[in-house]
């Protein structure tokens, strides 16, 4: 018997500059075409329904990480960096990685760094009021995480502008080897290098989360070399993440200031509306797997050792799970969102980037009626990652 299904094509690029520029209607015709997509442009598979991604999400058996979360299948290809031990990891070994990660970051021990974290977004906001007109972006996205970020793992002051490199040629070494990720890898080696140096155990401060790593050395549960690599798996996802989270978040209530002034009429609203703000412009847009078997989606069979190219963004605006997705509104219960992914991958610094949005969209909140543009914001294109290159702001004293 023929069956009724018809398996949905798409010759769209994902990582061409014009579906970054605007994604969303393009995630809509994916949602629309069905479970799963073929792009044929890279020969892989595309989910971007929210029912779809979290399915795949959540079964690692099938939707494997260790032949990498990009484009590049390391079975057949060499990754250009030595794969992370914990985001490129399945278990076993992802399980032992993960545990002292979870540990370290957990709610309760981040915690301990909230009254540093809000003294410094106070700091800065008071300064950013002084000077009234400023670059979001420069000035507020980039400089906060740069600042307690690097502080909270235990890195020097010095040379911190290769974290914003870094982060760019990992988050762009996500996609094919188009003009993007050549520009970002164009000085790879000096910057490669500056990280690694930051990751052992001789380069980090001793009371920071950093030497935390290198504590779990202490009864086995980690190698030094090991150590030094989810040191390099912090340096790699902490800073471009939260960077662009915070950029897309000022970017939101300059776009939507009745939303600001909701927000700062009820404070309780505050976490809400950060999730809110990753639901409708997630930083971090798009991850892969690979199947370890041949798999059912909806009556699409995908086989062995095939790419799958999970859109977060599109799960997080699926109309199949939200209401009027495609505004944003700060009192939706937008927990659910795909942004910081789900299941034994789920963000594992979360609470981490959630204290930084506190800090500063609560020091924020206190002293700021309003956001005004005063230019057009430019974009800043990533293979993963959406966000702001400029975000020309003046504020508006409360
Ligand atoms: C979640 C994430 C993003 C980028 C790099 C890594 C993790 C890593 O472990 O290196």
């Amino acid at each position: 018997m023929d069956t009724l299904i018809e398996r949905a094509v798409s010759s769209v690029d994902p990582f061409s500059h014009a579906f970054l520029e605007n994604p969303y209607p393009h995630h809509e015709a994916m949602r629309e075409a069905g479970p799963v997509v073929r792009l044929e442009r890279y020969g892989i598979w595309a989910m971007a329904r929210h029912q779809e991604v979290r399915d795949a999400l959540t079964d690692w058996q099938t939707y494997c990480s260790g032949a990498g979360v990009g484009l590049s299948d390391f079975r057949k290809e060499p990754p250009w960096r030595p794969p992370s031990i914990i985001l490129e990891a399945d278990p076993p070994l992802h399980t032992r990685t993960r545990a002292v990660l979870t540990r370290i970051l957990s709610p309760a021990a981040i915690n301990v760094l909230r009254e540093r974290l809000v003294q410094e977004a106070e700091v800065l906001i008071g300064r950013l009021l002084e000077k009234r007109e400023f670059d979001g972006i420069a000035e507020l996205a980039e400089a906060y995480p740069l600042k307690v970020f690097p502080d909270s793992v235990g890195i020097a002051e010095e040379g911190r502008e290769n974290l914003l490199r870094y982060g760019s040629m990992v988050f762009n070494g996500f996609g094919p080897r188009n003009d993007l990720f050549d520009k970002a890898m164009a000085n790879a080696g000096p910057v490669r290098d500056w990280i690694m140096s930051k990751c052992s155990r001789a380069a980090l401060a001793p009371d920071g989360l950093g030497m935390q790593i290198f504590r779990a050395t202490d009864s086995g549960e980690l190698s030094e070399a090991e150590a030094g690599m989810l040191v390099r798996s912090f340096l790699s996802a902490g800073v471009d993440t939260t960077v662009y989270g915070i950029g897309n978040a000022l970017y939101c209530f300059a776009n939507h200031p009745e939303q600001w002034t909701t927000l700062r009429e009820n404070p309780s609203l505050m976490r809400l509306a950060f999730e809110e703000v990753l639901r409708f412009e997630a930083p971090v847009q798009t991850f892969f797997r690979t199947t370890t078997k041949a798999v059912d989606v909806g009556g699409v069979q995908i086989g062995e050792g095939e790419k799958v190219l999970l859109f977060l963004a599109a799960a997080n605006r699926d109309p199949r799970r939200w209401e009027r997705p495609d505004q944003f509104d700060v009192r939706r219960r937008a927990t659910g969102h795909m942004t910081f992914g789900t299941g034994i991958h789920g963000c594992v610094g979360q609470a981490v980037a959630r204290l930084e949005a506190e800090a500063v969209f609560g020091a924020l909140a206190k002293r700021v009626a309003a956001f005004e543009l005063t230019a057009e914001p430019t974009r800043r294109l990533n293979n993963t990652l959406r966000g702001l290159d400029s975000l020309p702001l003046r504020l508006v004293p409360a």
